[in-house]
């Protein structure tokens, strides 16, 4: 094959740059500097476990020696050029220097693969590829991979990353950076891999000002008062990201207008486009587009219009103009995210209108230069405006459901996992089985806001799977929620699944280092739902602290308990919003309307002297059990059939009620706050034990995390028991319960309320 020299002379032209792309920030080019800037792309050298780590356990006896792995990759070969090429190169550049201590050779030689690495598409080896590998990426599709050593006559292999696409080449460079880090067999690699759902994306609930929301200890890594000037960490974010498949990115918060508070619906007007730009080429170049939150009512904010009624022609017009001009200062502008009639943010029904007017307005303005738009679902009326029912979780179905097969091709609505607001026990939406007609996305939250913000140890994965294998029995039995997020046959509109991101602009990223796991985790399941947490929880914790088993391995155990530990300190049984950011406070969501002495214990939990919880059942309660197809709505009505996790979100039951374990439910709420407190000491011996294993830099950060975890699961342990003594004035048969001065509240001692 002859290589297209003019491709490859801009390829190796772009690489000579890499001389001059700092690798961090200036602040980390400190000698084996662990702040947890590199998070999962840290390159050791991969045939010593760790340097900084525990040398005593030969992990790399069965595996090919360091000499065998660097001359197999000490040269790359490239086919074809493009910015994702050399973001690819880059990568491979980069990490392959680190992990075998040489930097491999490059040239644009891909006559005949012989030893080496090979990068390039199907079409830029012109016909040329090995027809077993031709082959393996026949049925991918856009964004898939292979990865395949190609054996050969001289002995070494060569190996061969492809796609049909350049993002998907881009993924395969970071795919096979993986494998070796985990110390995959180089000779015996095979992989083909494409994602499960087409678009995978991050939310930024982050405020022009660099204030975030619900973000925990840092500003917005975007700096919106100095670009467009760049920064090495636009870059670094580009590269975490699409290291794990992210595609899209939604750079500002979806509260877009807070009299003088909050100013987002700017960031369509020129000025901010013009430094939103900077971020869009940067995100481009990783093969993420970029999409922003904007306010239904910009054509009266910015525009010169004195109405946002979707019906007006005019009103039509500005929005189509709005977004030809986007597309043309960002060509990889993706489309609009909005919040709309929801706490405060404005929306059709200021004009009568209804959500999907609204949204198919906004779809029509995007269609010509090929966007989206994502209209969350996250709407509800506070009890004193809401006529009907006061069951915050009812509303969002009542709204919606009666749209479905309303909105246009390229809308897609954005549904939150629960019903209520990403508590830690929650029901998956009825919203989900009920809108079959409807292209649907998933939101999560990988900020913990209501799963411990950057203090607590929560792993999600293991919830977040969960929620994705849910049976909705939307189409019948066997209709599990992942299938619910992929495009539908024939469609041309990709859907997928929304995470409200947790990275900002502290060193580590994320605050609690090892919150990072999460973010990690959420793309890996983005691209693959069925991807099991064990391996995402092992994998991670190899990539970040090395490859000793008794290391890597104890910290996987550690996030894979953590999700149960923090379920059983905080609120019971899927009771909702006993407390918020700022600490436990189950008299803090106060309901005025109940009379004295129960006035000010919270709408959400509905806690009396007889009993707690919430009846949203069919028979008794609010009724949202009905908003569920069967055999869901029967398993739910009951008690006896409800998940013992979900028992206080459906149910309303007296004190005396028996638990599956035989004990009372007030006993069982004591005993889980113990439980956990004591799980929590558990967790932090485990981490004691890696003491000197680990360098000190990470393991006394992690272990003052865990010093404030245990001191806030003690907080929340007698808060939350202390307020249900008093409730109930049923004692603790332990006799450990001790009755607490009102107002209930659990102040923190990390942050303040955010
Ligand atoms: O959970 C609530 C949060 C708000 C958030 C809102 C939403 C962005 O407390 O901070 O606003 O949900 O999802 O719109």
């Amino acid at each position: 094959m002859v290589g297209n020299k003019a491709h490859a002379a801009r390829a190796l032209a772009a690489l000579s740059m890499l001389a001059f792309i700092p690798a961090a920030p200036a602040e980390n080019r400190m000698p084996a500097n662990e702040n947890g800037y590199e998070a999962w792309l840290r390159y050791r050298p991969i045939t010593t476990i760790d340097t900084t780590t525990d040398t005593t356990t030969d992990t790399t006896i069965n595996r090919p020696t360091n000499q065998d792995i660097s001359k197999a990759l000490s040269s790359i070969h490239v086919a074809g050029a493009g910015p994702r090429h050399t973001a690819a190169l880059d990568e491979l550049h980069r990490g392959l220097s680190a992990m075998l201590g040489a930097s491999p050779s490059i040239d644009d030689d891909t006559r005949e693969l012989s030893g080496g690495l090979y990068l390039g598409t199907r079409t830029d080896f012109e016909g040329a590829l090995p027809s077993e590998i031709a082959a393996m990426l026949d049925d991918i599709g856009p964004e898939g991979y292979v990865v395949a050593s190609v054996p050969n006559e001289a002995g070494t292999p060569a190996i061969v990353v492809t796609a049909d696409d350049d993002t998907g080449l881009l993924y395969g460079a970071f795919r096979l950076l993986r494998e070796l880090q985990l110390g995959a067999d180089f000779a015996a690699l095979n992989i083909v891999d494409s994602p499960a759902l087409p678009l995978r994306m991050i939310n930024h609930w982050d405020n022009l000002d660099r204030s975030t929301e619900r973000v925990y200890g840092g500003f917005s890594i975007f700096d919106w008062p100095n670009l467009p000037e760049s920064q090495p960490r636009y870059r670094d974010y580009s590269r975490l990201m699409a290291s794990v498949g992210i595609n899209g990115i939604v750079v500002n918060n979806v509260n877009t207008y807070k009299e003088g508070r909050l100013e987002g619906w700017r960031i369509i007007t020129d000025e901010y486009l013009d430094k939103a730009a900077v971020l869009a080429g940067e995100f481009d170049r990783y093969g993420i587009k970029t999409y922003f939150s904007v306010n239904f009512m910009s054509p009266i904010l910015f525009g010169d219009l004195d109405t946002a009624d979707p019906a007006e022609r005019s009103v039509q017009n500005w929005w189509r103009d709005r977004a030809r001009h986007i597309k043309e200062r960002i060509p990889s502008f993706g489309g609009f995210l909005v919040k709309a009639d929801s706490e405060g943010e404005a929306g059709p029904h200021a004009y009568g209108r209804t959500h999907s007017e609204g949204a198919n307005m906004l779809a029509e303005a995007l269609a010509p230069v090929g966007g989206v738009v994502i209209w969350r679902a996250f709407v509800y009326r506070h009890p004193e405006e809401s006529r009907g029912n006061a069951d915050r979780a009812v509303q969002a179905y009542e709204h919606f459901a009666p749209l479905d097969g309303r909105f246009a091709d390229n809308a897609i609505l954005q549904i939150k996992h629960g019903p209520i607001d990403f508590q830690v026990n929650e029901p998956v939406s009825s919203l989900f089985s009920g809108m079959p007609n409807t292209n649907l996305m998933l939101e999560l939250q990988i900020t913990q806001e209501y799963t411990g913000n950057d203090i607590h140890l929560n792993f999600l994965a293991p919830f977040w799977r969960r929620v994705l294998s849910f049976d909705t029995h939307r189409d019948g039995p066997g209709s599990p929620l992942r299938d619910m997020l992929q495009a539908r046959n024939g469609s041309s509109t990709a859907w997928g699944v929304a995470g409200v991101g947790n990275f900002h602009d502290g060193l580590n990223w994320t605050g609690h280092l090892l919150a990072q796991s999460n973010a990690y985790a959420y793309g890996m399941l983005a691209w693959n739902p069925r991807q099991s947490p064990e391996t995402i929880a092992g994998d991670w914790s190899e990539l970040t602290f090395g490859r000793n088993p008794d290391v890597a391995g104890k910290i996987a155990d550690m996030l894979l308990r953590s999700y149960e530990i923090y379920s059983k300190y905080y609120f019971p049984y899927g009771l909702s919003l006993m407390g918020w950011a700022g600490g436990a406070a189950p008299d803090g969501n106060g309901d005025r309307s109940r009379p004295d002495p129960y006035r000010n214990i919270g709408r959400y939990h509905q806690t009396d002297a007889i009993g707690t919880g919430y009846d949203r059942t069919i028979a008794t309660g609010s009724g949202y059990v009905g908003q569920y197809p069967e055999p869901l709505r029967e398993t739910y009505e009951s008690p006896q059939t409800c998940p013992p996790e979900m028992l206080l979100w459906f149910h309303y039951l007296p004190y005396d009620f028996e638990m599956p374990s035989g004990k009372t439910l007030i006993q069982s709420i004591y005993d889980d706050h113990y439980e956990g407190v004591d799980m929590v000491k558990a967790l932090r011996r485990d981490w004691l034990s890696l003491e000197g294993r680990i360098d000190e830099e990470r393991y006394y950060h992690v272990l003052g995390k865990l010093n404030l975890q245990l001191s806030e699961a003690i907080l929340w342990r007698d808060v939350i028991n202390g307020f249900y003594l008093d409730m109930s004035g049923v004692p603790d048969a332990a006799g450990r319960v001790q009755a607490l001065d009102r107002p209930y509240r659990g102040l923190r001692y990390g942050h303040g309320p955010r």
